[in-house]
């Protein structure tokens, strides 16, 4: 990582994540080989903190813009980082085609259940009856659908060789998070085909939220509705 400071509001998870990414680059021992796809959103200042190649992607577009720079370099590791808004809104039909293809390319999916960047909008993973600012009284369910659970979704592709969702919000979890990732990296490193892992992240200032109440909200309330677990491991990973 560099030593460039956050931007991110106190407490809020993406910092965590954004280690995490870097750990496994590290221990991997891929910091020259790696090119990062930033996305639109809260994270889109991602190639500021990560001493590695980056690219910024247009909202939604980083996996089919990582589907390019693997296919011209395919012996570089190639990765998204998008948060809900970019991959499960705007960009629902290129991380649905890039899995579907069975990219050999691996997305970080931080869902915080919220259009961050923007202040705080009903995202299509807001939970039913969550407070947003297009939803002040709660996500209803009937004018608005279900929030969609994506790596249920995608593990449901042949392409996909591996997709896990974990969550940032305790020490036990980040150690499990960080095992997701290196195997998602190593999957595409034996060029088995796609990779994702959903992290389940916090949004405290959107959230209305202290950092630690923002830490429980999570587990009591995002984790039942998006349960922990790896739901597609092809058989070579
Ligand atoms: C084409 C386009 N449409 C809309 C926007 C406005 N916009 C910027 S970020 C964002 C959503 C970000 O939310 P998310 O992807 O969940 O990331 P977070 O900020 O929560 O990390 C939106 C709608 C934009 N920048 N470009
Ligand atoms: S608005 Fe939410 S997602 Fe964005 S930096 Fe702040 S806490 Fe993090």
């Amino acid at each position: 990582m560099t030593k460039q400071r956050f931007h991110y509001c106190p407490g809020c998870t993406h910092g965590i994540i954004h280690r995490l990414v870097a750990e496994v680059i590290d221990e991997m021992e891929i910091r020259e080989d790696t090119i990062g796809v930033a996305p639109v959103g809260c994270s889109v200042l991602l190639y500021n903190y990560l001493d590695i190649d980056m690219q910024e992607a247009a909202h939604g577009r980083a996996p089919a813009l990582a589907t390019g720079i693997k296919r011209v370099l395919p012996d570089r590791m190639v990765f998204t980082y998008q948060g809900d808004g970019d991959l499960a809104s705007i960009g629902t039909a290129e991380i649905i085609h890039a899995a579907a293809r069975g990219e050999n390319i691996t997305a970080v999916f931080v869902n915080n259940a919220i259009y961050g960047m923007t202040g705080g909008q009903m995202a299509p993973t807001t939970l039913a009856g969550q407070a947003t600012t297009t939803s002040k009284t709660g996500r209803n369910i009937q004018s608005a659908g279900f929030p969609i659970r994506m790596s249920e979704m995608l593990a449901t592709l042949d392409g996909a060789a591996y997709i896990s969702r974990v969550s940032i919000h305790n020490p036990a979890h980040v150690i499990k998070a960080k095992k997701a990732l290196r195997k998602a990296f190593e999957t595409q490193k034996r060029g088995i085909g796609f990779s994702m892992v959903e992290l389940l992240s916090t949004c405290p200032t959107n959230w209305g939220l202290k950092p630690t109440e923002a830490l429980k909200w999570l587990e009591e309330n995002m984790i039942p509705y998006y349960p922990l677990g790896e739901f597609k491991i092809k058989q070579e990973v």
